[in-house]
């Protein structure tokens, strides 16, 4: 098996993004996957232009991307892409559409097909805060999760996807009053745990983690 793996560039305010951070880290292998690594601009529509060079050149058959979720305090699974590009800052070359779709010819929402559940679980095992995430949000990591399922339905079939958000770095909020963390080597375990998940989750597995709201 080959997996793909993505991490953005620094957007916003930070000169750090923890995602690349993580992908860096991780090994060559895991559980027998080839572990391919990519960084993408935060950047709509060429993120996924990079992506789609990626796929052709590799022929990978999982793509899971990363990004940062500053706020977030666990890695969240990301169980959903929406068909909507909402930015709430612009992204890294000044674009910020409103209300615009990712793919004007695609269906609302992707869910992604990689085993949710299991990663979670499997996170947590190693002592690690994980949980499913019912929005990726409105901006790119949104467009980077909605266009990839939408690039494996039109054109790349049987392939699968998944998107993990991943907190600020310990250093990244020294200056920022109550604001979550987790270290480096937690996020690149609890990835690695996720990783694994795919590979070694023939079927979804059962596990509560719903929300009330
Ligand atoms: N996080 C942003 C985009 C790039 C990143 O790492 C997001 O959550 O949309």
């Amino acid at each position: 098996m080959k997996i793909l793996v993505t991490g953005f560039d620094p957007f916003g305010n930070e000169t750090i993004n923890p995602s690349i951070e993580t992908v860096k880290r991780l090994p060559g292998q895991i559980a027998g996957a080839r572990i391919i690594k990519l960084q993408i601009p935060t950047v709509c529509h060429k993120s996924l232009h990079m992506i789609e060079n990626a796929i052709e050149k590799y022929n990978p058959d999982v793509i899971l991307s990363i990004g940062q979720a500053g706020g977030r305090c666990d890695i969240s699974v990301e169980r959903v892409g929406i068909n909507i590009d909402d930015f709430q800052i612009p992204d890294n070359e000044g674009n910020q559409p409103v209300d615009e779709p990712v793919c004007p010819e695609g269906p609302d929402a992707y869910f992604v097909t990689v085993p949710v559940k299991a990663m979670v679980q499997r996170i947590r095992e190693h002592g690690i805060p994980a949980s499913v995430s019912n929005t990726a949000g409105t901006f790119v990591c949104n467009h980077v999760t909605y266009g990839i399922c939408h690039l494996i339905a039109v054109k790349y079939p049987g392939k699968r996807s998944g998107f993990l958000h991943i907190p600020f770095l310990p250093q990244q909020v020294t200056d920022k009053k109550n604001m979550p963390s987790m270290s480096q080597e937690m996020m690149t375990e609890g990835v690695q745990a996720a990783i694994e998940a795919i590979v070694e989750t023939p079927e979804e597995i059962r596990l509560e983690d719903g929300r009330l709201f």
